[in-house]
């Protein structure tokens, strides 16, 4: 094959967020744009010769045209091998499994996550290391520093590849293989849950169930395992095509974004278990019947009842939360003696205490659960997690909720998003709360004493890298939080993200309305940040 190199001009906003770089299609779309950031990633590796690489995306538009250029990429840098999800589709975790399943020198998934899809929407690439996981910040940090001199890429003349038929072809030093983006990571869950009383408890309809997919990733996913696999009926699976635009909507699940299933749960005739996972497949909404589960409550009820499933039988080494997540999962870990770790939001910072063997469970607010399995969140394992807790507790959702609240108490929650706020306006919110941070500790606001207040920074325990400027905390002295930070996934302007949580021991108010219970701290850090003065706004967008 022959190999050009073509000169380029830096871009200077490559810098990966959160969770990779996400821009708007028509961004990614510009001359050399896709090119540069790959080129970027592939010259900060320390060797891409003779390595084999993953490669895989949600599905969304854009899709296959990136995955045409990155192969012609990759075959132009020296990689020996690429493993490919037929159709261009891996669910980020599945990418992740099978990076570490076939001990893969990284991978390149291609996914804007819950961000809506289409021509005018989003897109988004994001390099996982040799462990599965997202590249920690030292990588992306290389990625950036060099996104910002490149001069050239190197790209393959090659013919586009079929990317519908598994299995090999060899183009010169190349091997493509195209593989079932679904079977590995079928056969990884059924190592982990008890597909035997699954299949029962569906059959004999104890379970009922409906997911969402969303008209994203999960769609085959899904199907192979819920109704192929565990015998739940055709219908169970709603959405199930993936589509370039995910027919529209953003693929998010929560209550406000899968409201057909919100509808159902809450009708006359939910089943007894409902679930959706978003566009690339790492996130979980749960829901039983007449009742929605917080992913913070469902972190802490999984660490409470791990035992119960087969993979997790002889216990946890440990459990950890991002920062913004409730404390309801410390309370479990208090009560059984294990270690919880705290980490800044994203899932790139639980890579390393899962591969020394800190933690076998995480999670985040944002509906993400995971465990040791794999080095991403995964939307599907979580659906499978309570579907199987449902089965070997024979109670429905709303008892195990309700009965984890009794023994350990409820963390109130809530999160509040203001999103597409405008970058100086944004900033300001941040800058005038950092002034508040010295005078706030020991003032009192109505019923709320503040006993902490601080910019929260991370010091990982295993590698000792250091992240500062993680959020915004105000603690009160109750155990109540506000916490403040900036989103690092937005293609639009600045979103403000307000996280509210409330201890409430008294299982008498445990049935209050979230937003109720908390009117008094929703109040509150309106007072701290201004948005709503600053922006004019009179509601958040969205409220989870
Ligand atoms: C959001 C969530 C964060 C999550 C990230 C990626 O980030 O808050 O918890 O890890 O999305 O999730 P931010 O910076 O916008 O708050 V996914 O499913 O979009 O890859
Ligand atoms: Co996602």
């Amino acid at each position: 094959m022959q190999i050009n190199t073509t000169t380029t001009q830096p871009y200077s906003d490559q810098n990966p967020g959160t969770s990779g770089l996400r821009k708007k299609v028509r961004v990614f779309q510009e001359k050399g744009y896709l090119e540069n950031f790959v080129q970027s990633i592939f010259d900060s590796l320390d060797e891409t010769d003779g390595k084999t690489l993953v490669l895989g995306g949600d599905g969304r538009y854009f899709n296959r045209q990136a995955i045409q250029t990155i192969i012609k990429m990759a075959a132009a840098n020296g990689f020996s091998e690429l493993l490919i999800g037929q159709g261009g589709l891996l669910s980020t975790p599945a990418a992740s499994h099978i990076i570490r399943k076939y001990e893969a020198y990284g991978g390149l998934i291609l996914s804007a996550s819950h961000n809506p899809g289409g021509p005018d929407d989003d897109f988004g690439i994001k390099y996982n290391v040799s462990n599965g996981g997202p590249a920690p910040e030292k990588y992306t940090n290389a990625f950036y520093q060099r996104s910002l001199t490149i001069d050239s890429y190197r790209i393959a003349e090659m013919d586009d590849v079929d990317l519908d038929t598994i299995g090999s072809t060899q183009i010169d030093h190349l091997k493509i293989t195209i593989i079932d983006p679904v079977s590995d990571y079928a056969e990884l869950m059924q190592s982990i849950f008890d597909f035997n009383l699954l299949k029962q408890s569906i059959g004999s309809g104890y379970i009922t169930l409906r997911f969402d997919a969303m008209h994203a990733i999960t769609g085959p996913y899904a199907k192979r395992i819920l109704v192929e696999m565990l015998g739940a009926p055709e219908d169970s699976v709603i959405n199930a095509t993936p589509l370039e635009d995910f027919g529209g909507h953003h693929p998010d699940p929560n209550l406000a974004h899968a409201h057909e299933l919100a509808e159902l749960m809450f009708g006359p005739n939910a089943p007894t278990f409902g679930a959706a996972s978003d566009g690339d497949g790492d996130r979980n909404m749960i829901t039983g019947s007449q009742i929605f589960v917080t992913p913070s409550d469902s972190l802490a009820i999984m660490a409470a009842n791990a035992q119960l499933i087969p993979g997790y039988a002889k216990g946890l080494s440990g459990v950890a939360r991002s920062m913004p997540t409730s404390q309801a999962v410390d309370r479990v870990a208090a009560a059984y003696k294990l270690p919880c770790f705290e980490t800044p939001t994203g899932w790139k910072f639980f890579g390393n205490l899962l591969d020394a063997g800190k933690i076998t469970l995480c999670g985040e607010e944002s509906f993400g659960t995971g465990s040791n399995h794999v080095r991403e969140k995964d939307g599907l394992w979580a659906v499978l997690f309570w579907l199987n807790l449902i089965a070997r507790r024979r109670q429905p959702v709303a008892d195990i909720v309700h009965e984890h609240w009794q023994k350990f108490g409820r963390d109130i929650y809530s999160r509040h998003d203001y999103e597409a706020v405008e970058t100086e306006i944004a900033n300001g919110i941040v800058e005038h709360l950092r002034n508040q941070l010295p005078t706030l500790p020991g003032q009192t606001f109505g019923e709320f004493t503040v006993k902490f207040a601080d910019e929260f920074g991370y010091a990982d325990p295993v590698d000792g890298s250091i992240s500062k400027n993680q959020g915004i905390r105000v603690g009160f002295t109750d155990g109540s939080r506000i916490v403040f930070r900036l989103s690092g996934t937005g293609t639009v302007g600045a979103t403000l993200r307000i996280y509210l949580e409330k201890f409430e021991a008294e299982p008498s108010k445990h049935d209050q309305d979230a937003q109720e219970a908390l009117a008094e701290l929703i109040g509150l850090a309106e007072q701290l940040c201004e948005v709503k003065m600053r922006t004019g706004r009179t509601a958040p967008n969205v409220i989870t």
